[in-house]
């Protein structure tokens, strides 16, 4: 099994985790330009990470990808509730890249522009959910939501795209988890 991915990206790092004890190769690459580039074209029309190639099968999206290893680890379904955490997790980690693509692309983020505006706004209500269900202890087990949020959590330190000092929950979250599998060798400071 093969996972295709880079070092910074939040939604490869939750594959990753998920695979700590499952023998895979890891394929890190630079998905924005050269060789790499095309390799992703060549695999994953959407020209996104990650993906996993299994035995030839190429499966796209990290939500899909978890559906389809989730049976061979012998892991049940998530929950109806646990999926409307995903999707939470995933609002804000969709709204959080494309904020930094525009930041990149020399925008200005912080105008009062209705693109930006919106994202900000959803970026702030999943996250004060988040941040309530963490203060609530629901992500006490290491399982694939925790470990999604872990990923967006860390990334958005990383990137230093927001304060998190409101968010109290949420960083105690990754504080009591730092050790665990995986997380030292994903750590997108390494990229
Ligand atoms: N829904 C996708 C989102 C994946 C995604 O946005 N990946 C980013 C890296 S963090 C990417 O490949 N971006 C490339 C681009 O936007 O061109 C998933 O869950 O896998």
């Amino acid at each position: 099994m093969k996972l295709y991915g880079s070092q910074t990206s939040p939604y490869v790092r939750r594959i990753r985790l998920l695979l700590a004890a499952t023998a895979h190769e890891f394929i890190n690459l630079n998905i924005f330009a050269g060789p790499d580039r095309e390799t992703l074209a060549a695999l994953n029309p959407t020209l996104r990470i990650p993906m996993l190639d299994d035995n030839g099968r190429v499966i796209f999206d990290s939500g899909v990808i978890y559906r389809y290893l989730a049976p061979q680890l012998g892991i049940a379904p998530l929950s109806w509730y646990q999926e409307n955490q995903l999707t939470l997790i995933n609002a804000v980690s969709d709204s959080l890249v494309m904020l930094l693509q525009c930041s990149r692309s020399g925008f200005d983020t912080n105008d009062d522009k209705l693109f930006f505006n919106l994202q900000r706004e959803r970026v702030a209500t999943s996250l004060y959910v988040l941040e309530q269900q963490a203060a609530n202890a629901e992500f006490a087990n290491w399982d694939y939501v925790a470990m999604a949020l872990y990923s967006l959590v860390d990334w958005t330190l990383f990137r230093e795209l927001m304060q998190l000092d409101d968010y109290p929950a949420l960083l105690a979250f990754c504080a009591e988890n730092k050790t665990r599998p995986m997380i030292a060798d994903s750590d997108p400071r390494l990229g």
